[in-house]
């Protein structure tokens, strides 16, 4: 290597939040550089989520590889797991004469009702086996009251019961939130956005989510995220 191309590289490695890579293209592209005051937020990896399960995502079990991948460059990892009782509100059993994927107005808004799924204990709501983050910290758990529904892993449907994520977080110094997995345009899209309304820095991974997309709810979701500052990242750029 000629001394010119010694000292670029110097150079470059200098940069604190921005590194370049050459893509087997051979073109440069930004990564993103990890620390401390970064979260992988993992949402509802569940058996649930997949195919298989009882609110399947669409090829949601694809991505658990890169999942997987992605959290080895994370030191700090959180895990969100759906979790919710036999009968919840959620539920389009639990509404006589409604049926799964209707929209109904509950005591705090609108309510999209489900089939049921990742009831609390059962194999459906527990984590795919292929998932493999033995240093994530924290499993938080959401939608476990009965009469609540809880897309987001920050704050429950009715916008002022916290799960304590936020407060967490802060404890623990982080500041920008990476967000993956299940669904894009619903817990994912809440907890994202709720990261941001709770002050972090948040970024989406999209190749390592799937969606339901219901009615548009994939194209909403994305709308709402960039109008609230959600960053729409792709995985190759952690990967590099
Ligand atoms: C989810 C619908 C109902 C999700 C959870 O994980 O996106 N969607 N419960
Ligand atoms: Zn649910």
């Amino acid at each position: 290597m000629n001394a010119s191309r010694r000292s670029s590289l110097r150079l470059l490695s200098g940069l604190p939040a921005l590194a370049l890579f050459a893509t087997p293209a051979g073109t440069a592209a930004a990564a993103e550089t990890i620390g401390e005051q970064d979260v992988l937020i993992v949402v509802d990896m569940q058996n649930c989520f997949v195919p298989g399960g009882t609110l399947p995502v669409k090829e949601g079990d694809q991505i658990v590889p890169l999942i997987n991948r992605i959290a080895r460059r994370f030191q700090n990892v959180v895990i969100t797991q759906d979790w919710h009782t036999p009968g919840h509100t959620s539920f389009a059993s639990s509404h006589p004469g409604h049926k799964p994927f209707e929209l109904i107005d509950v005591p705090y808004g609108k309510q999209v009702l489900w089939p049921d799924h990742c009831v609390q204990g059962t194999p459906d709501a527990a984590l795919h086996h292929d998932l493999d983050i033995p240093h994530a910290q924290l499993i938080i758990r959401k939608g476990f009251h009965a009469q609540t529904d809880s897309y987001s892993a920050f704050v429950e449907a009715d916008k002022k019961t916290y799960t304590g994520l936020g407060g967490y977080l802060k404890q623990r110094q982080i500041r920008r939130c990476f967000v993956c997995g299940l669904a894009t345009d619903f817990c994912v899209a809440w907890t994202a956005l709720d990261g941001r309304a709770a002050g972090f820095q948040v970024a989406v991974i999209e190749d390592a989510c799937r969606a339901i997309d219901l009615n548009g709810s994939l194209a909403a979701a994305w709308d709402a995220m960039g109008r609230k500052g959600v960053r729409r990242v792709q995985s190759a750029a952690l990967l590099g």
